[in-house]
């Protein structure tokens, strides 16, 4: 880390890094020097194909600044060049590292604290999304590739069934038996994809709660921006349904506590439509709703298979924490197929 640390005028006298935030995929950390404090990140190049991803993020940066003084707004904390004029800096193992603006006394939220969150973190996803439609899809690679392929995923989760040992089956059967009744929400993504009716635009895909930051003098950021790439707004939209409504975190233990709140599911939608209204077409607005569904079946596939796969992909904090992630999806998306008429109401409402 010291030789990265040397790659940036603002890092020099500094201390050591700390340890920052809850993401599942890279390290982050806080420092502290004395030209104030920054946000340093690795980014995973297990994960990510990291080439991709550095020049992804190379265009979208070499754009926004133009974007945001345009349009008076500020939508992501900046990356800070390194010495040579780089967004990244490689390390000698070949991960890329990036330093942030910190907003001190910011937050990010595991559970949405009210209606007022929840729209307001909508719509400057929306706001987001503006941006990144003035982009061109074919600029920007995969940087992990069919990374919302439900179907693929589904596909990938039967062979881990094939290979995985019966006593870690045995602790995930109800968990898989579900997944596999409901397959038919894979095969609807897939029929809609072939279709080629929903259009490909430069999307977040990420797009859960704690990636939405509230500063403190009052500006919502989007942070988190790795996983940006030519998809489908139906999933960016899902993601947020999967992590605003609930009243409990992703990892919840205790089941009863994982539900839908309808009142966060109307203001996210109406927070995100604000913004969205005018550009989305109408076929992607009645599609929403498939990628609320889709992109939670799909985050319990992930979980499960991760679980099954003996933990490889998700950092985890004991054995059994992608099979608890993996029961806060099905609830959730039980609850979803419930309601489903009501919900797709208050999407056309607005
Ligand atoms: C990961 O990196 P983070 O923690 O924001 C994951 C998302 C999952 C999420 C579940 C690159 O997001 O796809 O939805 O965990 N990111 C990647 O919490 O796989
Ligand atoms: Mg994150």
């Amino acid at each position: 880390m010291k030789e990265i640390l040397q790659n940036y005028e603002q890092l020099v006298h500094c201390h050591t890094p700390e340890p920052f935030g809850d993401g599942h995929i890279n390290d982050t950390y806080l420092v502290t020097s004395s030209r104030g404090k920054f946000i340093l990140q690795r980014v995973n190049n297990k994960i990510f194909d990291t080439q991709v991803l550095t020049q992804n993020l190379s265009f979208l940066f070499g754009t926004l600044s133009g974007y945001e003084k345009e349009h008076g707004e500020k939508l992501t904390p900046a990356i800070l060049k390194n010495k040579a004029g780089d967004y990244h800096t490689l390390d000698a193992g070949g991960a890329p590292w990036r330093l942030m603006e910190f907003f001190s006394d910011s937050r990010a939220y595991a559970i949405s604290p009210s209606e007022e969150i929840s729209y307001r973190a909508a719509e400057a996803m929306g706001k987001f999304q503006l941006f990144l439609n003035t982009l061109l899809p074919e600029k920007f690679g995969e940087t992990i590739p069919n990374f919302h392929n439900t179907p693929g995923r589904y596909e990938n989760f039967l062979k881990t069934l094939q290979s995985t040992d019966a006593r870690r089956k045995d602790k995930a059967t109800p968990e898989m038996d579900f997944i596999l009744k409901n397959g038919n929400i894979a095969q609807t993504v897939q029929q809609l994809l072939v279709s080629r009716k929903l259009p490909v635009r430069v999307t977040h895909n990420d797009t859960k709660l704690d990636n939405i930051l509230f500063t403190a003098d009052g500006q919502v950021l989007i942070i988190d921006l790795d996983t940006i790439m030519p998809g489908y707004v139906m999933f960016d939209y899902g993601d947020m349904v999967r992590t605003f409504s609930s009243p409990a975190k992703e990892d919840e233990a205790d089941t009863a506590k994982t539900a839908l709140r309808i009142s966060h599911f109307e203001a996210l939608t109406k927070g995100y439509l604000i913004a969205q209204k005018q550009r989305l077409t109408p076929f992607e607005k009645a599609h929403l709703l498939t990628g609320a569904k889709a992109i939670i079946y799909e985050q319990a596939i992930r979980f499960l298979n991760d679980f099954l796969l003996g933990n490889i992909y998700y950092k985890i904090s004991y054995p059994e924490h992608n099979l608890v992630r993996t029961r806060t999806q099905i609830k959730l998306l039980k609850a979803i197929l419930q309601q489903e008429e009501k919900l797709q109401s208050i999407i056309k409402q607005i």
